[in-house]
Protein backbone atom coordinates (compact mmCIF):
# COMPACT_ATOMS: atom_id res chain seq x y z
CA UNK A 1 0.00 0.00 0.00
CA UNK A 2 0.92 3.64 -0.83
CA UNK A 3 0.29 4.90 2.92
CA UNK A 4 0.36 3.48 6.23
CA UNK A 5 -3.00 4.97 7.64
CA UNK A 6 -5.20 5.36 4.68
CA UNK A 7 -6.09 3.81 1.98
CA UNK A 8 -6.74 4.84 -1.32
CA UNK A 9 -8.76 2.85 -3.86
CA UNK A 10 -10.63 3.39 -7.25
CA UNK A 11 -14.55 2.36 -7.10
CA UNK A 12 -15.62 2.54 -10.83
CA UNK A 13 -17.69 5.40 -11.59
CA UNK A 14 -14.87 7.92 -11.55
CA UNK A 15 -14.56 8.06 -7.97
CA UNK A 16 -11.71 7.31 -5.08
CA UNK A 17 -12.33 6.27 -2.18
CA UNK A 18 -10.14 7.16 0.90
CA UNK A 19 -10.60 5.36 3.94
CA UNK A 20 -8.91 6.51 7.07
CA UNK A 21 -7.84 3.56 8.71
CA UNK A 22 -5.61 4.19 11.99
CA UNK A 23 -7.45 2.20 14.85
CA UNK A 24 -9.13 2.30 17.15
CA UNK A 25 -10.65 5.56 16.38
CA UNK A 26 -8.76 7.59 13.34
CA UNK A 27 -7.14 10.05 16.18
CA UNK A 28 -5.28 12.54 14.18
CA UNK A 29 -1.49 12.16 14.80
CA UNK A 30 1.18 14.17 12.58
CA UNK A 31 1.65 10.35 10.40
CA UNK A 32 -2.37 10.01 9.33
CA UNK A 33 -2.34 13.54 8.53
CA UNK A 34 0.00 13.41 6.36
CA UNK A 35 -1.54 10.81 4.87
CA UNK A 36 -4.51 12.45 4.42
CA UNK A 37 -3.03 15.18 2.64
CA UNK A 38 -0.84 13.16 0.13
CA UNK A 39 -3.95 10.71 -0.57
CA UNK A 40 -6.00 13.51 -1.71
CA UNK A 41 -3.29 15.04 -3.93
CA UNK A 42 -2.26 11.94 -5.56
CA UNK A 43 -6.45 11.64 -6.05
CA UNK A 44 -6.09 15.06 -7.87
CA UNK A 45 -2.89 13.51 -9.95
CA UNK A 46 -5.22 10.84 -11.34
CA UNK A 47 -7.05 11.40 -14.42
CA UNK A 48 -9.60 8.86 -13.80
CA UNK A 49 -10.67 10.75 -10.27
CA UNK A 50 -13.57 12.88 -10.71
CA UNK A 51 -15.05 12.52 -7.06
CA UNK A 52 -13.67 11.70 -3.76
CA UNK A 53 -14.93 9.91 -0.73
CA UNK A 54 -13.84 10.20 2.64
CA UNK A 55 -14.89 7.72 5.34
CA UNK A 56 -13.47 5.91 7.79
CA UNK A 57 -12.85 2.10 8.69
CA UNK A 58 -14.56 2.19 12.08
CA UNK A 59 -18.28 1.45 11.66
CA UNK A 60 -18.70 3.73 14.95
CA UNK A 61 -16.04 6.05 14.89
CA UNK A 62 -15.64 8.66 11.92
CA UNK A 63 -12.24 10.14 13.12
CA UNK A 64 -12.02 11.00 17.10
CA UNK A 65 -10.48 14.80 16.54
CA UNK A 66 -7.25 15.49 17.24
CA UNK A 67 -4.61 12.34 18.70
CA UNK A 68 -4.87 13.74 22.28
CA UNK A 69 -0.81 12.45 22.74
CA UNK A 70 0.25 14.99 20.09
CA UNK A 71 -0.97 17.75 22.30
CA UNK A 72 -0.36 16.05 26.01
CA UNK A 73 3.31 16.42 27.63
CA UNK A 74 4.30 16.83 24.12
CA UNK A 75 7.72 16.43 22.17
CA UNK A 76 8.89 20.11 21.52
CA UNK A 77 10.34 19.43 19.06
CA UNK A 78 7.87 17.37 16.87
CA UNK A 79 4.82 19.76 17.91
CA UNK A 80 4.98 22.42 15.62
CA UNK A 81 5.16 19.84 12.92
CA UNK A 82 2.74 18.07 13.83
CA UNK A 83 0.52 21.65 13.73
CA UNK A 84 1.64 22.30 10.49
CA UNK A 85 0.85 19.20 9.12
CA UNK A 86 -3.01 19.75 10.27
CA UNK A 87 -2.47 23.53 8.81
CA UNK A 88 -1.48 21.92 5.42
CA UNK A 89 -3.68 19.37 5.33
CA UNK A 90 -6.53 21.21 5.86
CA UNK A 91 -5.63 23.45 2.86
CA UNK A 92 -5.33 20.48 0.40
CA UNK A 93 -8.77 19.26 1.94
CA UNK A 94 -10.51 22.51 1.76
CA UNK A 95 -9.03 23.52 -1.21
CA UNK A 96 -9.30 20.20 -3.35
CA UNK A 97 -10.83 20.90 -6.93
CA UNK A 98 -12.15 17.59 -6.60
CA UNK A 99 -15.71 17.37 -4.90
CA UNK A 100 -15.52 15.76 -1.87
CA UNK A 101 -18.33 12.92 -0.22
CA UNK A 102 -17.91 12.83 3.87
CA UNK A 103 -19.44 9.25 4.47
CA UNK A 104 -19.45 9.62 8.10
CA UNK A 105 -19.97 6.28 9.30
CA UNK A 106 -19.20 7.22 13.28
CA UNK A 107 -18.99 10.11 15.61
CA UNK A 108 -16.64 13.28 14.33
CA UNK A 109 -15.94 15.26 17.51
CA UNK A 110 -13.63 18.20 16.99
CA UNK A 111 -11.12 17.52 14.44
CA UNK A 112 -13.17 14.93 13.20
CA UNK A 113 -15.86 17.29 12.42
CA UNK A 114 -13.23 19.34 10.46
CA UNK A 115 -12.40 16.99 8.22
CA UNK A 116 -15.95 16.69 7.71
CA UNK A 117 -16.55 19.96 7.32
CA UNK A 118 -13.99 20.46 4.33
CA UNK A 119 -16.16 18.33 1.95
CA UNK A 120 -18.58 19.39 -0.55
CA UNK A 121 -21.55 17.13 1.11
CA UNK A 122 -21.50 15.13 4.36
CA UNK A 123 -23.43 12.18 4.71
CA UNK A 124 -23.77 10.24 8.64
CA UNK A 125 -25.16 7.51 9.89
CA UNK A 126 -27.76 7.60 12.16
CA UNK A 127 -27.99 6.51 15.37
CA UNK A 128 -26.05 6.99 18.23
CA UNK A 129 -23.58 9.28 16.76
CA UNK A 130 -22.16 12.92 17.45
CA UNK A 131 -20.71 15.88 15.68
CA UNK A 132 -19.42 18.77 16.31
CA UNK A 133 -16.78 21.39 17.69
CA UNK A 134 -16.31 20.70 21.88
CA UNK A 135 -13.02 22.02 22.20
CA UNK A 136 -14.95 24.08 24.99
CA UNK A 137 -15.86 21.12 26.93
CA UNK A 138 -11.75 20.49 26.97
CA UNK A 139 -11.31 23.82 28.20
CA UNK A 140 -9.22 25.12 24.37
CA UNK A 141 -9.95 27.71 22.62
CA UNK A 142 -11.10 27.15 19.25
CA UNK A 143 -8.35 27.69 16.03
CA UNK A 144 -10.15 30.29 13.43
CA UNK A 145 -9.41 27.93 10.97
CA UNK A 146 -12.04 25.15 12.94
CA UNK A 147 -14.70 27.86 12.88
CA UNK A 148 -14.42 29.76 9.68
CA UNK A 149 -16.12 26.61 7.86
CA UNK A 150 -18.47 25.88 10.54
CA UNK A 151 -19.39 29.65 10.41
CA UNK A 152 -20.06 29.15 6.28
CA UNK A 153 -22.31 25.69 7.04
CA UNK A 154 -24.80 27.06 10.00
CA UNK A 155 -24.04 30.50 10.23
CA UNK A 156 -22.39 32.54 13.21
CA UNK A 157 -25.26 32.65 15.69
CA UNK A 158 -24.86 28.60 15.58
CA UNK A 159 -21.45 28.29 15.87
CA UNK A 160 -21.02 30.68 18.63
CA UNK A 161 -23.60 29.12 20.58
CA UNK A 162 -22.69 25.24 20.01
CA UNK A 163 -18.87 26.27 20.04
CA UNK A 164 -18.96 28.71 23.35
CA UNK A 165 -20.73 25.51 24.89
CA UNK A 166 -19.17 22.71 23.50
CA UNK A 167 -22.01 20.62 22.36
CA UNK A 168 -21.71 17.70 20.11
CA UNK A 169 -25.00 17.61 18.10
CA UNK A 170 -26.88 14.47 17.01
CA UNK A 171 -27.57 13.68 13.58
CA UNK A 172 -31.05 14.94 14.14
CA UNK A 173 -30.21 18.21 15.32
CA UNK A 174 -26.80 18.31 12.92
CA UNK A 175 -29.17 17.61 9.50
CA UNK A 176 -31.95 20.41 10.81
CA UNK A 177 -29.43 22.94 11.01
CA UNK A 178 -27.18 22.07 7.99
CA UNK A 179 -24.29 20.76 9.58
CA UNK A 180 -24.64 17.63 7.72
CA UNK A 181 -26.91 16.44 4.79
CA UNK A 182 -28.13 13.74 4.79
CA UNK A 183 -29.03 11.07 7.43
CA UNK A 184 -29.49 7.38 6.31
CA UNK A 185 -28.64 3.71 7.80
CA UNK A 186 -25.34 3.08 9.23
CA UNK A 187 -24.80 0.20 6.26
CA UNK A 188 -26.06 3.01 3.78
CA UNK A 189 -23.54 5.29 4.14
CA UNK A 190 -20.93 4.65 1.65
CA UNK A 191 -23.50 3.54 -1.21
CA UNK A 192 -25.10 7.01 -1.02
CA UNK A 193 -21.86 8.47 -0.74
CA UNK A 194 -20.59 7.03 -3.90
CA UNK A 195 -24.08 7.64 -5.49
CA UNK A 196 -23.30 11.63 -4.75
CA UNK A 197 -20.11 11.39 -5.85
CA UNK A 198 -21.33 10.38 -9.37
CA UNK A 199 -23.94 13.11 -9.14
CA UNK A 200 -21.12 15.99 -8.54
CA UNK A 201 -18.34 14.28 -10.73
CA UNK A 202 -20.93 14.42 -13.80
CA UNK A 203 -21.49 18.43 -13.38
CA UNK A 204 -18.35 20.09 -16.26
CA UNK A 205 -15.32 20.58 -13.96
CA UNK A 206 -14.46 23.71 -13.67
CA UNK A 207 -17.76 25.52 -13.44
CA UNK A 208 -18.45 22.88 -10.42
CA UNK A 209 -14.81 23.49 -8.86
CA UNK A 210 -14.05 27.15 -9.93
CA UNK A 211 -17.74 27.68 -8.04
CA UNK A 212 -16.56 26.01 -5.34
CA UNK A 213 -13.00 27.64 -4.56
CA UNK A 214 -14.59 30.88 -5.34
CA UNK A 215 -16.92 30.52 -2.52
CA UNK A 216 -14.12 28.91 -0.29
CA UNK A 217 -11.38 31.63 -1.06
CA UNK A 218 -11.81 33.89 1.54
CA UNK A 219 -11.70 31.55 4.15
CA UNK A 220 -8.60 29.84 2.38
CA UNK A 221 -6.54 32.74 1.84
CA UNK A 222 -6.99 33.91 5.33
CA UNK A 223 -5.69 30.76 6.67
CA UNK A 224 -2.87 30.69 4.52
CA UNK A 225 -2.41 34.29 5.58
CA UNK A 226 -1.73 33.77 9.45
CA UNK A 227 -0.20 30.58 9.01
CA UNK A 228 2.18 31.61 11.53
CA UNK A 229 0.04 33.39 14.20
CA UNK A 230 -2.26 30.49 14.22
CA UNK A 231 1.21 28.13 14.81
CA UNK A 232 2.20 30.84 17.47
CA UNK A 233 -1.07 30.48 19.67
CA UNK A 234 -0.81 26.84 19.33
CA UNK A 235 2.76 26.53 20.86
CA UNK A 236 1.76 28.73 23.91
CA UNK A 237 -1.47 27.15 24.43
CA UNK A 238 0.28 23.70 24.58
CA UNK A 239 3.14 25.12 26.36
CA UNK A 240 0.74 26.40 28.92
CA UNK A 241 0.67 24.09 32.23
CA UNK A 242 -2.98 24.97 32.79
CA UNK A 243 -3.83 23.65 29.29
CA UNK A 244 -1.91 20.53 29.98
CA UNK A 245 -3.83 20.10 33.68
CA UNK A 246 -7.60 20.43 31.44
CA UNK A 247 -5.87 17.78 29.75
CA UNK A 248 -5.00 15.75 32.81
CA UNK A 249 -9.21 16.55 33.86
CA UNK A 250 -10.23 15.61 30.27
CA UNK A 251 -8.23 12.32 29.81
CA UNK A 252 -9.12 10.91 33.28
CA UNK A 253 -13.00 11.96 32.61
CA UNK A 254 -12.56 9.32 28.94
CA UNK A 255 -10.93 7.35 31.15
CA UNK A 256 -13.87 7.11 33.72
CA UNK A 257 -16.53 7.55 30.95
CA UNK A 258 -15.47 3.60 30.06
CA UNK A 259 -15.73 2.05 33.34
N1 LIG B 1 -6.78 11.01 20.98
C1 LIG B 1 -6.14 9.91 21.44
N2 LIG B 1 -6.76 8.77 21.82
C2 LIG B 1 -8.10 8.74 21.72
C3 LIG B 1 -8.83 9.85 21.25
C4 LIG B 1 -8.12 11.03 20.86
N3 LIG B 1 -8.73 12.12 20.38
N4 LIG B 1 -10.15 9.53 21.27
C5 LIG B 1 -10.23 8.26 21.75
N5 LIG B 1 -9.00 7.77 22.01
C6 LIG B 1 -8.64 6.44 22.51
C7 LIG B 1 -9.33 6.15 23.84
O1 LIG B 1 -8.62 6.69 24.93
C8 LIG B 1 -9.33 4.63 23.83
O2 LIG B 1 -8.04 4.17 24.15
P1 LIG B 1 -7.83 2.86 25.09
O3 LIG B 1 -8.64 1.79 24.43
O4 LIG B 1 -6.36 2.64 25.05
O5 LIG B 1 -8.35 3.26 26.43
C9 LIG B 1 -9.57 4.30 22.37
O6 LIG B 1 -9.16 5.45 21.63
C10 LIG B 1 -11.03 4.01 22.04
O7 LIG B 1 -11.84 5.09 22.52
P2 LIG B 1 -13.26 4.85 23.23
O8 LIG B 1 -13.22 3.59 24.03
O9 LIG B 1 -13.63 6.11 23.90
O10 LIG B 1 -14.17 4.58 21.94
P3 LIG B 1 -15.72 4.87 21.75
O11 LIG B 1 -16.07 4.21 20.47
O12 LIG B 1 -16.48 4.51 22.99
O13 LIG B 1 -15.84 6.46 21.59
C11 LIG B 1 -15.21 8.62 20.70
C12 LIG B 1 -15.25 7.09 20.50
C13 LIG B 1 -16.63 9.15 20.70
C14 LIG B 1 -14.44 9.20 19.55
C15 LIG B 1 -14.55 8.92 22.07
O14 LIG B 1 -13.33 8.19 22.15
C16 LIG B 1 -14.23 10.37 22.31
O15 LIG B 1 -15.10 11.15 22.62
N6 LIG B 1 -12.92 10.76 22.15
C17 LIG B 1 -12.46 12.09 22.43
C18 LIG B 1 -12.74 12.98 21.29
C19 LIG B 1 -12.26 14.38 21.53
O16 LIG B 1 -12.69 15.07 22.44
N7 LIG B 1 -11.34 14.83 20.71
C20 LIG B 1 -10.88 16.18 20.83
C21 LIG B 1 -9.52 16.30 20.36
S1 LIG B 1 -9.09 18.03 20.31
C22 LIG B 1 -9.20 18.47 18.68
O17 LIG B 1 -9.48 17.68 17.84
C23 LIG B 1 -8.93 19.89 18.25
C24 LIG B 1 -8.07 20.67 19.13
C25 LIG B 1 -7.55 21.87 18.42
C26 LIG B 1 -7.08 23.02 19.26
C27 LIG B 1 -5.82 22.86 19.99
C28 LIG B 1 -5.42 24.14 20.69
C29 LIG B 1 -4.64 23.93 21.99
Amino acid sequence: PLFDNVKLERSGKGTTVLTMCRGPVNSLNMELLQDIDNAIKAAEKDSETKALVITSHSPKVFCAGIDLSEMYRPNPERLPKFWKSLQQMWLTLYGTRLPVIAAITGSAPAGGCLIAMGADYRIMSEGKTTIGLNEAEIGITLPDFFLQPMISLVGPRQTELLTTLGILLDTKEALKIGLIDEVVANDQVLPRALEQSVAFGDVIDSARADTKLQIRKPILDRHRNTLDEDIQKFLKAVNSETTQQMFDNYLAKLQARKK
